[in-house]
């Protein structure tokens, strides 16, 4: 099997070579109509893709493809200053200090009774593992969680149906039972295990960890919350059963099966809050972003609670599932999980009630660091035959059917939940990893649509020489046979997406702050009320934006060598009229200032002079004058500090 996969892969090139622009495109006139959202009008629904290695998350409009924002989660944003400015910096701070990028891979949008509701929007980051929390009635990243005792966060950021619990799990075994230490590679086996996390979801949103469970040294990949029956359960795939730490490409493809990890979440819960387990190192940065303040504050937490399945009865079982799974998904009824066995020729489809049954009776193959393996034959309810090649991802639609992607066959293969047998499969280019239905890993999917999120591109679009933006195509799915409707580039490389009908977030939109409700430190809330103080050789300037000017614009009296802290407040109080802030040769960006809000640029003038700033924002029809200077005096000069506009 595994010569036939290869051999496979090696001639992947050949397969797009031959692609030529005679496919069935779908682009027809009927498919044009269905993506064809007129000027003025909006989309059905919002798509949230994760930017992958962009450490963002693009939103795009469904059906239309139409780009609407990018939400800057992870990585520093110059187009706004997320990041740079002065509230935003510590959202990027973690243990390790401050990181100014992330590797963003999962969205998942908070749910009431297993659907999605439009409260926020979570997304993992994989390289220093943490979870981020947007609100979604003003898009911004609120909160950042770092996980501990992890290494690559990748099975994350699902939620449970009522958003009780985010999950997460290293991706990379690393020594943790006695913390993170210095030893040799190849003591693996003995040496390096792995943690499952759950963190706790407040009514409000704020997360913090209430318990990780250690588990054997595998690597963990991808997760999903039980439903319905199997509510209070999560599961999660595993691969590199081997235990291997080199070459994993052949060393972690030898066992015919590793495991789907199911984890009673609920019982685990019960044993954390009866004070199970003990509370082990765990140092962990917590990020909040304050609505009223318009600040964010870091604090770094030490200690988390381990549970240890050795000790502990009942918490975990492993699910042996062929071969190398990525993902793991659960069919809107909770019964049925399946296994994206990217190495296997069949696509394994375990029962929850015979799980249950199973555990009930011990059925068990062996005990592995405390984690009962059951058997196989005991829990799997069907084999789907032909689900293509190198399949990796399963999405719902609500109606009876899942949808599997294949990456190394190119396709989405559609089948039935009733008889497990294929009943259409329709071509992607290229190479699809996840796939996305709105809702489509919930308990009732909306089913219209599936974008299928491909990891190669080549040649699809005009080329934009060696570095290409990842395609998704957009599918019908509401007839018998799936349509291809429309493709569109992505920014980044967006693994997952989540989407919702609009309504769902339209109705909670904010569209401008309340300039009375800014508690901000350095709020200025007037024109009359700006100011420039000097403590030391810190100053901070007290600034207002108004269209079209700012207030004060002529300062003086800074000296080379300052510390100029300028406190910007948009006064305008209307949706859509943001001012932008820049200073010549400042090491950082710039700011975009929403209205009513407070942002603040750190700058340090290095030359004496004349120094210019502007607002970077075409504001008004006097945007262009909207403008001020900086008079620059060399160190320990006396110039005093004045400040004014219009004076
Ligand atoms: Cu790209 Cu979910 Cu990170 Cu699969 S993951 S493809
Ligand atoms: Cu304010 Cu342009």
């Amino acid at each position: 099997m595994k010569s036939v996969l290869f051999g496979l892969i090696v001639a992947l090139p050949l397969v797009f070579a031959q692609c030529s622009k005679k496919q069935d495109l779908g682009g027809n006139s009927e498919a044009a109509q269905k993506v064809y959202v007129a000027p003025g009008e909006h989309d059905e629904y919002y798509g949230f893709m994760s930017g992958g290695y962009s450490g963002q998350m693009p939103i795009y409009g469904i059906p239309s493809g139409r780009h609407l924002y990018t939400i800057p989660i992870f990585s520093q944003a110059p187009v706004n200053g997320y990041g740079y400015s002065e509230e935003t910096k510590p959202m990027l701070e973690t243990s390790y200090g401050f990181v100014p990028w992330g590797d963003a891979h999962h969205p998942e949008l908070s749910q009431t009774e297993g659907v999605p509701d439009g409260r926020w929007i979570f997304i993992n980051e994989n390289n220093t593992p943490r979870i981020a929390r947007i609100d979604l009635s003003t898009f911004k990243t609120v909160e950042i969680i770092e996980i501990p005792n992890s290494a690559g966060n990748h099975a994350s950021s699902f939620v449970t149906p009522n958003t009780e619990y985010v999950t997460a799990a290293t991706r990379f075994s690393i020594p943790i039972e006695d913390g993170n230490k210095d030893v040799s590679i190849d003591s693996y086996a003995e040496n390096f295990d792995g943690t499952l996390s759950f963190i706790k979801v407040a009514d409000e949103g704020e997360m913090s960890i209430d318990f990780q469970i250690l588990v054997p040294g595998y690597n963990y990949d991808l997760s999903h919350a039980g439903k319905g029956p199997s509510d209070g359960w999560a599961f999660y795939t595993t691969y590199n059963t081997e235990q291997a730490n080199t070459l994993l490409e052949i060393n972690a493809s030898k066992n015919d099966k590793d495991f789907i990890a199911a984890v009673n979440w609920k019982k685990a819960a019960e044993y954390a809050a009866q004070g199970k387990g003990k509370m082990v190192e765990g140092p962990h940065a917590h990020n909040t972003f304050d609505k009223k303040t318009h600040t964010a504050t870091s604090e770094i937490l030490n200690k988390v609670r381990m549970l240890d399945p050795r000790e502990l009865e009942g918490l975990i079982y492993f699910l042996p599932t062929p071969k190398s799974p990525h993902g793991v998904d659960v069919d809107p009824s909770g019964r049925y999980i399946v296994g994206g066995g990217k190495l296997a020729t069949v696509l394994p489809v375990h029962s929850f009630d015979k799980m249950i049954t199973a555990i009930e009776n011990e059925d068990y193959e062996t005990i592995i660091d405390g984690v009962p393996v059951l058997n196989y034959e005991s829990v799997i309810h069907a084999e789907v035959k032909n689900a293509g090649l190198g399949p990796l991802h399963t999405e719902f639609d609500g109606k009876g059917n899942a949808y599997t992607t294949a990456f190394i066959s190119s396709e989405i293969v559609k089948w039935s939940l009733e008889t497990f047998e294929v009943t259409d499969r329709i071509d992607t280019y290229y190479s699809p990893g996840h796939l996305m239905i709105p809702g489509g890993d919930s308990k009732k999917p909306w089913g219209e649509y599936l974008v299928a999120l491909n990891k190669i591109t080549k040649d699809r679009y005009l080329p934009t020489g060696p570095e290409l933006f990842h395609s998704a195509q957009l599918i019908d799915i509401s007839g018998e046979k799936m349509k291809l409707l429309l493709d569109f580039p992505t920014d980044g490389e967006p693994h997952y997406a989540q989407a919702i009908p609009a309504e769902l977030v339209t109705e909670n939109q904010v569209r401008f702050y309340k300039l009375d409700d800014n508690e901000h430190e350095y709020v200025t809330k007037s024109e009359k009320a700006t100011k420039v103080e000097r403590d030391g050789n810190e100053v901070h300037v007290y600034m207002t934006a108004i269209r079209s000017h700012f207030t004060p614009d002529n300062i003086e009296g800074i000296r080379v060598g300052d510390e100029v802290y300028f406190h910007l407040t948009n006064l305008e109080q209307d949706w859509d009229l943001p001012h932008g802030f820049s200073i010549l040769g400042a090491n950082n960006a710039e700011l975009l200032v929403m209205p009513g809000e407070t942002l603040t640029l750190k700058w340090t003038p290095q030359r004496a002079g004349i120094i210019p700033f502007y607002c970077t924002d075409f504001c008004s029809a006097l945007h262009q004058e909207m403008q001020g200077y900086v008079r620059v005096s060399p160190k320990g000069s006396k110039t005093p500090i004045s400040f004014g506009t219009g004076k």
